[in-house]
C-alpha cells in the first residue's frame, strides 16, 4: 500500500509493501521532485541516530555547570527515558525557581520536520509557555535584515513572499528578467513544512522559451538556468547596492525615471536623489564611481540601465544578499530602483525579494494557513534577534539596539533545544564554543548525533516524520498530506511531544500540556478546527476519515494568476502598502527618528567590514560565500549517500576560479585547509570558471568536526570562518556572507572525517 510523506524537499509516495526498507518514490505529477527525501531511510543516515537519552558524564555525576569546558569533549552516560525526564523536570524548575525563567533560552532556532503537529518549535514553545515562560528570539537567520527593513519601506517579507507575481504572468509579459544572485535551483527544492510539486524549473524554462532575456549578477554563474542563453555579469560581492545606485544614477541623468510613480505612489524620492546626485556628499553615484567599487565595467552600466528602461523588467533578489553586513541596504535600493522604473504592480514588471530561496515564490496558489499548535502566552518579554545568540550567552546585562529599540540581554543559565542546530547555523563557531560554556545546563532533543547534541547536557531521542503521524502541509503550496507513520521509531526514540508531556506530569501541567488528547486526538482536533477555519473561506476540506484514508488533498482548484502590488497601482488610496505612509518609503522618517550610527533613513552604498575593496585585505584575499547545500537541506541528511555523492575527499567542496587555484597550486580533488583569524577548515576543492577570481564558496552543511587538539573542522563547515556580527544596529541579523579568507596549498595526508560518529559513551 502506498502511503504519503511530507518533507521541507517535498512530498512524497511511500511504499510500504516491500520487503525490508520502505520505498520512497517521487510524487505523481511532480516534474522536478528532489532527490534529497529519497533517502530518509537510508541505513547510512540511521548510523548517526541517537539510540537512548544520554547525559554528559561531568554533569550526571556533579551536577548542573560542571565543567562546562567539556562539552563536546567527554564521554556520555545513556541513561533510562525515567532518569531523564527527572533530571530535565528538575533542572527546570530549579532554573525557574531560582533564578526567573527569564533565565531560560528556549528560542531554539531551526527547521525541524515538516508536520503541523509534531513541529518541534510549537511543542517546545508550548511547553516553555506552561512551565512559566522563555526568552524567545524574533526573525530568522533566512531573512534577518530584511524581516526587520522591508516593513519599514513596503511590506513585511511574510506577507510580500505570499504575493510574488506568479511565473505564468512572467512568462507571458516579462522582457527582461534581472536576477541578483540568480535564481538557484538547488534552493528551489524546498518550501518550510513541505513543497508541494516543483514549479520553480518549469516556470525559469517557461519564460526562457517564450524569449524572456535574463541577465545574472552576482559572482557565481551556475545558479540561473532557463534551458536558454543567460548573460552574466561579475560583481565583487556585498556590492550590488553600489551597482543598483549607479543604475540608478544612469536613468535620473537621461531622464529615464518615472516621475509620475515617483510623485503618486512613493514617499521621499527627493531627499533619495539629493543623495544619488551627490549633493549632500559631494560624491555624484555614477557607472564609474559603481565601477571602481563592483568591478562592473561603467559602459555595462549605462547600457544595462537603458535596458531596463526599454522593457518589461522584473528586478530580483536573492535572500542572501541581505545575510551581509548592511545587508538591508540592497533590499532597499531594489526596491527603489523599481520605483524608479515605475513597473511595480504591473504584470510581469517590478521586483521580486525573491525567486528561488524556496518553492513557494511565484506559486499560484491560494494563501490559507494551515493547522496549528496553540503554543500560549510567554510571561516572560525579553528576547534576542535570532543570530545575537553568543552575543547574549557572552555578554549577560549588556544593552543592543533592535528595530529602533535598546534592549539588554538576559542572563542565562538553561538552554532548551529542539528542532535546529545552532552548531550547524550559527557564525564564528570557536566563539560560539566559547559562549557554550556559560550556561548551567544545556537540554537538547535531537534523533541525530549532530555537533549541538554531541556539546549538550542531557540529550533526548527524538522521532523522525517518517516514525509518527501527522498532518503536511505548506501555505501556498496546494496539497494537504495524512503523513501515515511508515516505521516504528528508531530505537528508543520518542516524539517530542510524548516527552514534553511526561516531563509536564512532572512539573504538574501535564493537563494543561496534553488537553487529555494522544496523537491521533490531537490530528483530528487540529483537522476539524483548520476544516472549519477553511469553510469560512469557501474551501471545502473531506471529512477526517476519509482525508486519512484517500492520504492527500489537492488544491490546485484554488489556484489563479497573481500581480504583486496589482490593487495598490490601480488604486493606492483604496489598497495602501502596509507602511506608515500607506506608500512605498525611499525615505523613512521612522528609521529617522531612530538616529542610528550605522544607518541613514535612505538607502546608501556603506562598505561592509571584510569585502574585496578593503584597503587591508592583507593576508585574506579572497571572499567567501556560504550558499545553502544542493544535497541537503542544511545539516539535514548530511550523513546520506546523497550528501556524500557530492563531496570531495569526504569533504565539503571549496569551488575556485582557475586563476586562484593555480596560484595556490590547487587542482580539483586537492583537500585545502581555509582559514582566517577565526577558523580555519579543510575543503575539497572544485575548480571552475563559473565563479569569478577573488571569491571561494563552500555550501553550508558540513557537520562540524573540529580536531580536539588543534581545532580544525576536518569537513568543511564555513561557519568556522564567517563572522558573527549584527548586519546592523537596525536589524542583528545574520551577516554570514560578509567574510574573507585564504586558502593553503594542497595536504598531503588530510586527517579522517569523524563528524558522523556517535560520541564515546561511558
Ligand atoms: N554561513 C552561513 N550560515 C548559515 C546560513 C548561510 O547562508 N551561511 N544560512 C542560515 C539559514 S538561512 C538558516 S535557515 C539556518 C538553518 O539552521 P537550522 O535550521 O538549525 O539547520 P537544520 O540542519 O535544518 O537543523 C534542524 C535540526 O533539527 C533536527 N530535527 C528535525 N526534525 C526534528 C524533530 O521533529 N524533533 C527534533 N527534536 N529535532 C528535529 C534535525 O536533525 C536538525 O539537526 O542556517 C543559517 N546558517
Ligand atoms: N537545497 C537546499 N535549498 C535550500 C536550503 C538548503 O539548505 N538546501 N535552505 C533554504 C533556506 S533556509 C533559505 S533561507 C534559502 C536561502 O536562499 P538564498 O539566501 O537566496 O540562497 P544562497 O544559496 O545562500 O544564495 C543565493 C545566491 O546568491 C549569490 N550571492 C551571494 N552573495 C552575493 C552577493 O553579494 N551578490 C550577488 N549578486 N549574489 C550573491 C550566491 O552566489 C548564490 O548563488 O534557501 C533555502 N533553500
Ligand atoms: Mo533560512
Amino acid at each position: 500500500m502506498n502511503r504519503f510523506t511530507a518533507s521541507h524537499w517535498g512530498v512524497y509516495e511511500v511504499d510500504t509493501d516491500t520487503v525490508g526498507t520502505p520505498k520512497i518514490k517521487p510524487l505523481d505529477g511532480d516534474t522536478d521532485p528532489s532527490p534529497i527525501g529519497l533517502f530518509q531511510l537510508d541505513e547510512q543516515v540511521m548510523r548517526s541516530r541517537i539510540r537512548q537519552p544520554s547525559v554528559r558524564r561531568s554533569w550526571l555525576e556533579g551536577g548542573p555547570g560542571s565543567a562546562p569546558h567539556l562539552r563536546g569533549n567527554e564521554p556520555f552516560v545513556e541513561v533510562s527515558w525515567d532518569q531523564a525526564l527527572d533530571l530535565v523536570a528538575a533542572e527546570v524548575r530549579r532554573v525557574s525557581s531560582q533564578h526567573g525563567n527569564a533565565s531560560i533560552f528556549g528560542g531554539s532556532y531551526g527547521w525541524a520536520s515538516a508536520g503541523r503537529f509534531h513541529h518541534a518549535q510549537s511543542q517546545v514553545h508550548r511547553f516553555l509557555n506552561m512551565a512559566g515562560g522563555y526568552v524567545r528570539h524574533t526573525e530568522s537567520y533566512s531573512l534577518g535584515a530584511a524581516h526587520v527593513v522591508m516593513p519599514h519601506i513596503v511590506d513585511g517579507m511574510h506577507s510580500l513572499i505570499s504575493y510574488h507575481t506568479s511565473w505564468d504572468v512572467m512568462a507571458k509579459h516579462t522582457g527582461l528578467f534581472v536576477g541578483f544572485g540568480g535564481v538557484p535551483l538547488k534552493n528551489a527544492q524546498i518550501s518550510p513544512g513541505g513543497s508541494g510539486r516543483h514549479r520553480v524549473r518549469d516556470g525559469l524554462h517557461a519564460m526562457g522559451a517564450s524569449g524572456v532575456r535574463f541577465i545574472n549578477i552576482g559572482p557565481v554563474r551556475d545558479n540561473l538556468d532557463t534551458g536558454a542563453d543567460v548573460e552574466w555579469i561579475q560583481i565583487r560581492p556585498n556590492t550590488d547596492t553600489a551597482l543598483m545606485l549607479g543604475l540608478a544614477w544612469q536613468l535620473r541623468a537621461e531622464g529615464l525615471h518615472d516621475t509620475a510613480f515617483l510623485d503618486r505612489y512613493c514617499v521621499g524620492y527627493d531627499r533619495f536623489e539629493r543623495y544619488l546626485t551627490g549633493e549632500t556628499d559631494g560624491c555624484p553615484k555614477t557607472p564609474e564611481w559603481a565601477e571602481a567599487i563592483t568591478g562592473v565595467p561603467a559602459q555595462r552600466i549605462v547600457t544595462l540601465a537603458r535596458d531596463m528602461a526599454a522593457a518589461r523588467t522584473m528586478l530580483n533578489i536573492a535572500w542572501s544578499l541581505q545575510r551581509a553586513h548592511h545587508g538591508e541596504q540592497p533590499f532597499w535600493m531594489l526596491v527603489t530602483l523599481a520605483a524608479m522604473l515605475g513597473q511595480i504592480g504591473l504584470p510581469g514588471g517590478g521586483f521580486g525579494a525573491g525567486y528561488g530561496p524556496s518553492n513557494t515564490m511565484g506559486t499560484r496558489n491560494r494563501r490559507l494557513s494551515g493547522p496549528s499548535l496553540s503554543q500560549g502566552q510567554n510571561a516572560v518579554s525579553d528576547y534576542i534577534p535570532v543570530a545575537r545568540i553568543a552575543d547574549m550567552l557572552l555578554n549577560p546585562g549588556e544593552t543592543f539596539t533592535h528595530d529602533g529599540k535598546t534592549l539588554t540581554y538576559p542572563d542565562i543559565r538553561l538552554v532548551y533545544w529542539a528542532g535546529g542546530n545552532p552548531y550547524h547555523h550559527h557564525q564564528d563557531l570557536n566563539r560560539l564554543i566559547k559562549a557554550w560554556q556559560k550556561p548551567e545546563t544545556i537540554v537538547v532533543h535531537e534523533q541525530f548525533w549532530t555537533a549541538t547534541a554531541k556539546r549538550a547536557d542531557i540529550v533526548l531521542p527524538a522521532t523522525t516524520s517518517m516514525e509518527r503521524n501527522d498532518i503536511g502541509y505548506a501555505t501556498q503550496e496546494g496539497l494537504f498530506v495524512a503523513m501515515r507513520k511508515i516505521v516504528e521509531p528508531f530505537a528508543q526514540s520518542r516524539d517530542d511531544f510524548a516527552i514534553f508531556s511526561d516531563i509536564a506530569e512532572r512539573l504538574g501541567f501535564g493537563d494543561q500540556f496534553h488537553e487529555g488528547r494522544d496523537e491521533a486526538a490531537w490530528l483530528k482536533h487540529l483537522y476539524a478546527q483548520c476544516r472549519e477555519k477553511w469553510s469560512g473561506q469557501g474551501v471545502d476540506l473531506p471529512e477526517f476519515d476519509s482525508f486519512w484514508e484517500q492520504g492527500i488533498v489537492d488544491l490546485s482548484a484554488e489556484e489563479g494568476s497573481i500581480i504583486m502590488l496589482e490593487g495598490f497601482r490601480q488604486d493606492p488610496e483604496a489598497h495602501p502598502v502596509r507602511t506608515p505612509s500607506g506608500k512605498l518609503e525611499i525615505f523613512s522618517e521612522t528609521i529617522e527618528s531612530f538616529a542610528l550610527p550605522d544607518f541613514t533613513p535612505h538607502p546608501v552604498w556603506r562598505e561592509p567590514v571584510e569585502w574585496l575593496g578593503a584597503t587591508d585585505t592583507v593576508g585574506f584575499p579572497l571572499h567567501l560565500l556560504t550558499d545553502q547545500p544542493g544535497r541537503k537541506l542544511h545539516s539535514q541528511l548530511d550523513c546520506s549517500p546523497h550528501s556524500a555523492a557530492g563531496k570531495v575527499g569526504g569533504r565539503e567542496p571549496i569551488y575556485i576560479n582557475p586563476a586562484d587555484a593555480g596560484a595556490r597550486g590547487i587542482s580539483s580533488g586537492d583537500i585545502v585547509e581555509v582559514f582566517n583569524t577565526r577558523g580555519r577548515c579543510l575543503a575539497g576543492a572544485i575548480v571552475t570558471e563559473d565563479i569569478m577570481p577573488g571569491v571561494v564558496r563552500i555550501a553550508t552543511g558540513a557537520w562540524f568536526d573540529p580536531d580536539p587538539d588543534t581545532r580544525v573542522d576536518k569537513h568543511g563547515n564555513p561557519n568556522v570562518l564567517t563572522l558573527d556580527i549584527g548586519a546592523s544596529s537596525l536589524s542583528q541579523g545574520c551577516a554570514a556572507q560578509t567574510c574573507l579568507v585564504e586558502v593553503g596549498p594542497p595536504l598531503r595526508n588530510p586527517p579522517p572525517v569523524t563528524a558522523f560518529d556517535p560520541p564515546p559513551f561511558a
